[in-house]
């Protein structure tokens, strides 16, 4: 089959968004250059199907935007230099799903760029976090995407019936609608491909859809069972608590016969949040709105008098475990965004000193 950027949502506005920045890419590549969207990024190469079709390219040498690492959805321009093919420039992007950078604390890591809708997958086999599913909504509407919750794995839940509903999915169910009550949710199984086609309506020709979920979630089995065909490994979860293996490493970006673009996802253990302040009020927009009443205007929803939150949580109409995890993730972003500033002086000092010493 030969795969051309077209297959891959290249529309006229990326078309015009790439031709501006030729000229920009010719500073650090020589031509032949080409447009195309990046598939899979693995150590230091990224495949490319570009408008002459696939190609593996070096990612991180030369680019005219050092401080920019490519990642899979990206539409990059590919030239040439002494050394083969490379990455010339990323196109300024639409949209990126970022976290915190697991390992190093302080700086943005971007999972997947240009994304329209976010899958937050989970297994029936598995209990559902309120916690956990709340950042990955602060994640899912930071970057712009419209989530989804994917349950999966229906089929182990003996009491789903003809109408989908059984004990555990409607557990869960309760979980979400707690947490998500305006976010739409889809029950699956891979197996008895339950539910598949109800991801029809986000899965629509040009558009792209990430798949993010604890590993063992099911995502590769989901994006084989929309492919029909096996093109994603897929592992065996632990007995004992279900907890996958990681099998998926890269962040591989699959297209679905119908011209839907999937992005199948390394399992995240950890849903650090970056720079997300309005998605995470979107997320708790319950509280906030609640805060509107509150006798300060920096109420802490603590000790002080007058604070109608603490009255929403005594009378019973707001869980005090979600005002907590508010709070936390609330100073976790506050955290974030000092250090960050931090970082930036010590970088702009740093920079300062190397221009003193060229002079
Ligand atoms: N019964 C059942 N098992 C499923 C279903 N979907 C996935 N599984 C199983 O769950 C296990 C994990 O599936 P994967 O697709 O590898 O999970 P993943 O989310 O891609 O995991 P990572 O790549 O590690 O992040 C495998 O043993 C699958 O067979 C389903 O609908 N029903
Ligand atoms: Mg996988
Ligand atoms: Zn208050």
């Amino acid at each position: 089959m030969n795969e051309t950027a077209e297959d891959f949502g290249f529309t006229a506005l990326w078309k015009a968004e790439a031709d501006r920045a030729q000229e920009t890419a010719l500073t650090v590549a020589n031509p032949p250059l080409r447009t195309g969207r990046i598939v899979r990024v693995e150590r230091g190469e990224c495949d490319v199907v570009t408008t002459d079709g696939r190609e593996r390219v070096a990612s991180d040498s030369l680019r005219s935007q050092d401080d920019l690492a490519p990642v899979t959805g990206d539409w990059v321009i590919v030239g040439e230099t002494d050394t083969g093919a490379v990455i010339a420039h990323i196109v300024q992007r639409a949209s990126t799903l970022a976290r915190r950078d697991p390992s190093e604390q302080v700086i943005e890591q971007v999972l997947a760029a240009n994304i329209d809708n976010a899958f937050l997958v989970h297994g029936l086999d598995r209990p559902l976090r309120a916690g956990r599913l709340e950042r990955f909504l602060v994640l899912a509407w930071d970057s712009g995407a419209q989530p989804v919750v994917v349950l999966t794995k229906a089929d182990v839940d003996d009491d789903v019936g003809e109408e989908g509903a059984g004990s555990i999915a409607e557990e869960l169910a309760g979980v979400i609608a707690a947490v998500a009550p305006d976010v739409p949710v889809c029950l699956t199984s891979a197996v008895s491909r339950l539910g598949l086609d109800d991801l029809d309506q986000w899965l629509t020709p040009g558009t792209t859809t990430a798949l993010l979920g604890e590993s063992g979630s099911g995502k590769s089995t989901l994006v084989n069972a929309l492919l029909g065909s096996e093109v994603q490994e897929t592992g065996e979860v632990r007995g004992s608590d279900a907890k996958g293996r990681h099998t998926t490493i890269t962040r591989d970006l699959l297209r679905l016969e119908s011209g839907a673009l999937l992005v199948d996802t390394p399992g995240i253990r950890a849903v650090g949040l970056w720079d997300a302040e309005d998605a995470l009020e979107r997320v708790f927009g319950d509280i906030v709105e609640l805060s509107d009443g509150c006798k300060f205007n920096d109420c802490s929803h603590g000790v002080e008098p007058g604070c109608a939150v603490r009255a929403a949580v005594e009378s019973g109409e707001v869980d005090i475990r979600r005002l907590d995890r508010f709070a936390i993730m609330a100073a976790e972003l506050e955290e974030q965004a000092e250090k960050q500033v931090e970082r930036e002086r010590k970088e702009e000092k740093r920079k300062n000193h190397r221009r003193k010493n060229k002079r």
